[in-house]
Formats: structure tokens, C-alpha cells, sequence
């Protein structure tokens, strides 16, 4: 018997299930009985460790295999049919080679197993903006989180109709080999596979996968953009929401600046901050002529070390409920969960990520990983906005970049138009961080924190933000922002969190002619006396420090761009390389 009403979906199940041979197959439609039943099957085969009901109804933990705790860049490939339209920055295949490879690899990898079949939609079902997807997956916990990150079941199903298209994704456990593992987009097929994995971003397949890799590729196609954005809404005293969106790389402060609380100065005037979304975003033209944004998600897959009441008192409240937790540690003594900077008193009677015994007063090893996660309900999270699922998204005033740079890149500054702001964008340099497995702390360029998750040639993709530009009427404003910049003790210099909302006040200013900016060699920058450094102990002299501009520095990274963009060929458009000498210029 058929499984949906869709001929397309079933023509494809028929070819999955004949390839991956399941014992069982089982349709997630969405209900409750389901999903709690296989909750508890996965309870009852030590997948999920059910934590203190009373105290975090409804939160469960799941270990990952400690070989399998991080994206892996190295085996995620785009397949494009021609190498160039993967461009330098992405691992690519021949796609008929690809496939050859993964079929034997699939070939019976559900023998005895029960291959569960997950329609989920990306933004709310029936919006403008909505794609839908089918994953199937053997795994459970990919079940219970992706039903926490997007909208799935029967409602899907519906939208889709008898013969509506979809996003293929075919996710299978197998043995976790790190050696057989792939994460493989086939942009032009709307096609993705993963296998020999079972976390996040590697088998989360509506997350990087979907949201990004194929659909930046459609975008450029339909002239919409799928950024690595989080998208805040700031509430003035008088009431009136202007929207940012801002693209850092993976566990550089998307989430902590979209839940971001005020300081108290700004509070006692009625300020107020709205999340939107963490980490993706999906931005079209509008019929204002400005840009409008949406989060496709619908939870947030967070980084758990470093949050706590002070730093992200709503990311924290999300998880008191519904909210499975990955790689955290375990407190024994009532059942709950620990990781690094959540507060100052570990737990003595604990297990360690990987489930071993530890003491976190006498231990030097840490308790949790540092990559280790939370999913959570974006309704669970205290400041979400009231326009979250409102199907036409948000219109934004500022884009924002930034990244973890100790050095060069100063607390903020602007771009003098959208041309130079892509530029800006083009050029972002990060210190890599645990959310990928290699080294951490090594400096490299990500554009627009999109060179894991850009879905073609990075080339184009910049060509891509030019055009997009020119069918903007009210373009947004494109600033920089570093909130990592370090003193010769390797000390964060900017106290950073809630004092962040300093620095958007300049920003918001800005867009709205508010506040005036002095020229600098890399763009517009605020007068110090017009961040308000009130209620801080930054002193004025350390801000002028946070914003100085050390010219032989930023001929170093001018050289190191110029090597960059070397990569790109004649994919390099012509106004970033016009962009790269008038810098040159401003700096000589
Ligand atoms: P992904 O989910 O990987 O895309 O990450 P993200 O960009 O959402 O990063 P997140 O907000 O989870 O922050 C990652 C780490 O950066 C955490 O350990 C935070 O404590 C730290 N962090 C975030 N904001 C700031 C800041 O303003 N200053 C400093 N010093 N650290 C920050
Ligand atoms: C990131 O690495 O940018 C994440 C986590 O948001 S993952 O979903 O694993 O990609
Ligand atoms: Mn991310």
C-alpha cells in the first residue's frame, strides 16, 4: 500500500526502500502518541537517557559516538554536475561517482531495522516562503529533533498534494565509520545523502543541508538569498521593532546576540529585544522594496557550553522543557545536566559526555564537550517574537557581519554602500571553533560565514549579492562587527553579551540617520563618544583601542585577501576586485 498521496514521494520511497532493505517502515505524522512512543523506545535502548521529569519535563540526553561529535567539512561535498559550479571552497564529486559510492554503501544498511519516513516543512506549512522535504532516516533521535527544528508530519503531506515537488534526503546510521562518512548535497537533483553519522548538521538534514546548501542554490535561481543569519527584532521606547539580521560562523554568537537582554540602562528605558531566529535565515524582496526576512526553523540547536543565566538567560530557559540535549554532562545526583559555563559548582556525583564517571571539583578533563548541543522549542524561549511565524517574515534595516578575530577587525564599522558591503562580507576572517572537527583557534576566511554551507562556486555566490542588490529599492545597511578582539594577555577585551545592544544602537542609528560616523580607511566608523559605554567599565580609551584601525595589519590581511581571491579566477566579479584596490588605496 502507498504511504502518502504523493505519486512523487512514493515512486521515490519505493526506490529507498528497495535499496536500503528496512525490516519496517513507519510514516511520521506528527501525532504525539508517536513520537512519545518512540521516545521511549529509544529510552529503552539507552539511545535517550530520560532526565529529572520535575525538574526538565520532558528533556532527554543523547550521546553521540565520541568519533562522530562535530560537522565534518572534510566529507561534505557538493555534486554539481560540472566541478566549477562547486567552486574552490567545496569538496566535489562527479555525481554518477558519487552515487555509485553511496549505493553500495546503502545498499542493505537498514537490514533489521525500521526506516522511519519524516515530511517537514522549512518555515511555517503554506507561507510564501515554505520548501518541504522528506528525510528518511533510521535514527530516532534525528526523528524527535527534527520534529523539534521544523514543522513535520500530516500537514506537510497536505501542502505537498498528490504531486507537489520536494527535497529528497536519505539519511542512514550504518556503522558510523568516520572513514565511510558522507554528507553529500546534489544541488541540481534537490537530492541529499548522509550516511555513518548520527549528529546535528550532518544528519539534522532540514538544518545545513537543506536550509543552506540546496537552498542557496535555488535562491540564486529565484532570486532570494539562504544566509547563516540570525534575525533580532529591537523594541525602542517608543514601541517601534527595526530588524537586524547578523551572519557569524558556526559558535561565533548567532545565538547569543538573537536572545541578547538588554543592559539595565537600556531596560529601565523601555528597550526590548525579540528573537526571530538563531541561525538561518531566508530573505526575499518585498513588495516594498525592502528586504524581508524569515527563520525556516522552528527550535534552536544551540551550543550548550559558556550559556548560563547571566550570558543567555533565555537560551537557558528554552531548555528547561521538551528539549533534548547531546554530548552535556549528567548529573547524577538529581538527574539533570551540566556543561562547562553554566555556572561555577559542577557536579561532584557525574558522568562526562562520553557517560564516565566524573567529578567535576577534582577532574581536569571536561564534563561536557565543547561542541556538545541543546534542542530546544523556539516557542519555549522567553523573547521570541510575536512575528515568528508570521509567513512574510520581518523587514530588515542592517545586515551584519562578523567573526572571531583577536586582532584586526575593530568593534564595529560600516560599509559605505551595498557594493562595499558585500565586499566586507567577502573578506570575513574567523578563528575556527569546535562546531567542526580539525584544529580550533586557526584563523581563515569564511565569507559571509557561508564557506561550509555554500551550496555553489563561492565566485558566483558573490556575484549573486551583487545582483541581489540591485533588486533592493530599500536596501538594508551592512556593517562589521568583532566581538572577539583580545588584549596581549589573550583576554577579551569588550565585555560583549548584553553590552552587544551598544553597539546595535549605533547600528540602528545609523540606518535611520540618527547618529553621524567619522570615514576611516576601511569604511564609516562611530565616534567613541557615540557608543554609550554607560553602566560598563569600559573606559573611553579602551573603545577608541576596540575601534583603532592598525594599518599594517590590515595590509597584512589586504595581502592575505589578494591570495584569497586568487582562488576564485575569473569567478571573482569585478566590483570586489575594484573594492580590494580602493582599500588598498585608502590604506597606502
Ligand atoms: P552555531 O550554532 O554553531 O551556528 O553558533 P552561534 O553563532 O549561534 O554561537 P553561540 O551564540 O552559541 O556562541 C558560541 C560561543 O561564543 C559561546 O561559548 C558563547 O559563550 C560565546 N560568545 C557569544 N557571544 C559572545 C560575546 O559577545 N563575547 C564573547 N566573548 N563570547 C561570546
Ligand atoms: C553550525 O555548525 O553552524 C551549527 C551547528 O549551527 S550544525 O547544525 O551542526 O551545523
Ligand atoms: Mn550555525
Amino acid at each position: 500500500m502507498a504511504l502518502t498521496n504523493n505519486v512523487k514521494v512514493n515512486a521515490w520511497l519505493d526506490e529507498v526502500i528497495a535499496l536500503v532493505k528496512p525490516e519496517k517502515v513507519e510514516l511520521i505524522t506528527g501525532d504525539q502518541a508517536q513520537l512519545d512512543r518512540l521516545t521511549a523506545e529509544a529510552v529503552s535502548t539507552g539511545e535517550f537517557i530520560t532526565l529529572n521529569q520535575e525538574k526538565l519535563p520532558g528533556c532527554y540526553l543523547h550521546r553521540s559516538d565520541p568519533t562522530d561529535v562535530a560537522r565534518v567539512e572534510a566529507r561534505t561535498f557538493i555534486c554539481s554536475k560540472k566541478e566549477e559550479d562547486a567552486g574552490p571552497t567545496n569538496n566535489w564529486m562527479d555525481p554518477e561517482e558519487m552515487k555509485a559510492k553511496l549505493m553500495k554503501l546503502y545498499d542493505g544498511s537498514m537490514a533489521g531495522r525500521t526506516m522511519y519516513v519524516l515530511p517537514y516543512s522549512m518555515s511555517v506549512v503554506g507561507s510564501p516562503f515554505a520548501k518541504y522535504g522528506i528525510e528518511v532516516t533510521d535514527s530516532i533521535y534525528v526523528v524527535i529533533s527534527m520534529n523539534i527544528m521544523t514543522r513535520v508530519g500530516q500537514p506537510v503531506l497536505d501542502a505537498l498534494g498528490t504531486d507537489g515537488d520536494f527535497i529528497k534526503g536519505l539519511h542512514a546510521k550504518k556503522d558510523l565509520d568516520p572513514e565511510e562518512r558522507y554528507i553529500v548535497q546534489f544541488p541540481e537533483e534537490n537530492t541529499i545523502m548522509s550516511i555513518n553519522s548520527g549528529y546535528g548538521g550532518n544528519v539534522l538534514l532540514g538544518k545545513k543541508c537543506f536550509a543552506l546548501r540546496i537552498a542557496s542554490y535555488l535562491g540564486r535561481q529565484e532570486n532570494w538569498m539562504a544566509e547563516h543569519m540570525l534575525i533580532l527584532g529591537i523594541e525602542n521606547p517608543q514601541g517601534e521593532v527595526r530588524y537586524v539580521t547578523a551572519a557569524f560562523p558556526s559558535a561565533c554568537g548567532k545565538t547569543n546576540l538573537a536572545m541578547l537582554i538588554p543592559p539595565e540602562g537600556y531596560r529601565n528605558k523601555g528597550y526590548k529585544v525579540w528573537c526571530v531566529g538563531d541561525d538561518i535565515a531566508w530573505l526575499r524582496v518585498g513588495e516594498d522594496g525592502r528586504l524581508w526576512a524569515v527563520n525556516p526553523e522552528n527550535g534552536f540547536f544551540g551550543v550548550a557550553p559558556g550559556t548560563s543565566a547571566k550570558s543567555n538567560y533565555n537560551a537557558l530557559a528554552a531548555t528547561r522543557k521538551n528539549t533534548l540535549f547531546t554530548n552535556v554532562a549528567l548529573d547524577k545526583s538529581d538527574m539533570t545536566v551540566w556543561w562547562e559555563g553554566l555556572n561555577k559548582t559542577p557536579p561532584t556525583n557525574a558522568e562526562d559526555w562520553q557517560g564516565r564517571p566524573w567529578n567535576g571539583e577534582t577532574s581536569t578533563e571536561k564534563g561536557a564537550h565543547p561542541n556538545s548541543r541543546f534542542t530546544a522549542p523556539a516557542k519555549n524561549c522567553p523573547c521570541i517574537s510575536p512575528e515568528f511565524e508570521n509567513p512574510k517574515g520581518v523587514p530588515v534595516s542592517a545586515i551584519i557581519f562578523g567573526g572571531r578575530r583577536a586582532k584586526t577587525a575593530p568593534l564595529v564599522y560600516q560599509s559605505r554602500d551595498w557594493q562595499h558591503g558585500v565586499f566586507v562580507g567577502s573578506i570575513m576572517a574567523s578563528e575556527t571553533t569546535a562546531a567542526a572537527t580539525g584544529a580550533v583557534g586557526v584563523l581563515r576566511r569564511d565569507p559571509m560565514a557561508m564557506r561550509p554551507f555554500c551550496g555553489y562556486h563561492m565566485g558566483d555566490y558573490w556575484q549573486h549579492w551583487l545582483d541581489m542588490g540591485k533588486l533592493i529599492p530599500n536596501q538594508p545597511k551592512i556593517f562589521n562587527v568583532n566581538w572577539f578582539r583580545t588584549d596581549d594577555e589573550g583576554n577579551f577585551i569588550w565585555p560583549g553579551f548584553g553590552d552587544n545592544m551598544r553597539v546595535l544602537e549605533w547600528i540602528l542609528k545609523r540606518c535611520f540617520d540618527e547618529v553621524d560616523a567619522q570615514e576611516t580607511p576601511i569604511g564609516y566608523e562611530p565616534y567613541p563618544t557615540d557608543i554609550n559605554l554607560e553602566g560598563t567599565d569600559v573606559s573611553l580609551e579602551t573603545l577608541e583601542d576596540l575601534l583603532s584601525v592598525d594599518k599594517d595589519l590590515w595590509m597584512e590581511d589586504v595581502a592575505n585577501i589578494e591570495e584569497f581571491y586568487k582562488d576564485f579566477g575569473d569567478k571573482l566579479p569585478a566590483a570586489l576586485k575594484d573594492e580590494l584596490e580602493t582599500l588598498k588605496k585608502n590604506l597606502a
